[in-house]
């Protein structure tokens, strides 16, 4: 498996803006200290996804920082990407891990300690546990309480990142569970200045008890 850090796990969200804004906000962000990228796009056709994720990725490698694919596989193993994460209606984790190959980088979005055991037995590589907060990003989820999130930190010795709402003001509810690191779309996508956001919202996460 190739090294990553979750400290703070910046995931993509291209809605509303032009492809170059786009890119240069994701730059900012490397910038700002990003340490692991996620590319989530939902409505665009493989060749568009398959498009954008070679641009982005032109970026991360500038920035040594690890490229993830949201739920496709076949993106991430076309563009040459160094990871894919991938939710409970995606490919099963054995199954992207059979094609994908020990290197990859593989995650999880898991929601209760049972999903999380199956992930990690399966052979994810870390997790993401949420929604802590209500997010205002187009996804389908439910609220995940600070009690699971910490029965999940125990129960699986991979990386468990904690992901939802998060912003550099409400991440102290986070203090004293054992999570990796925090994701966050808004906070640093939708930021005046995404570089400073990167920078401060590391700062904070770097206040967390981290493991
Ligand atoms: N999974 C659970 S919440 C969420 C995902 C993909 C979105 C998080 O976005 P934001 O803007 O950081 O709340
Ligand atoms: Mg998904």
């Amino acid at each position: 498996m190739r090294n990553f850090d979750t400290t703070l796990y910046f995931i993509t969200d291209s809605t509303g803006f032009s492809e170059e804004e786009f890119l240069r906000r994701t730059e900012e962000a490397l910038k700002g200290g990003a340490s692991l990228l996620q590319l989530r796009e939902k409505d665009k056709t493989t060749r568009e996804y398959i498009s954008l994720a070679e641009k982005v990725h032109t970026l991360t490698k500038k920035y040594n920082v690890p490229l993830i694919i949201d739920d496709r596989v076949d993106v991430a193993l076309a563009m040459g990407a160094e990871g894919v994460h991938l939710g409970q209606s995606d490919m099963p984790i054995n199954t992207a891990r059979k094609i994908l190959g020990d290197d990859f980088i593989i995650g999880a979005t898991t929601k209760t300690v049972p999903q999380a055991l199956e992930a990690y037995q399966q052979g994810a590589d870390y997790l993401g546990v949420g929604a802590i907060y209500p997010t205002t990003t187009k996804v389908k989820t439910v609220i995940t309480s600070t009690e699971t999130l910490g029965n999940i930190c125990s129960a699986v010795p991979i990386p468990v990142n904690a992901i939802g709402g998060l912003n550099k003001d409400n991440i102290d509810i986070l203090k004293g569970i054992t999570i990796a690191g925090i994701c966050v779309v808004s906070a640093i996508m939708k930021a005046d200045d995404p570089k400073q956001a990167t920078a401060e919202l590391k700062a904070r996460a770097k206040e967390l008890e981290l493991c």
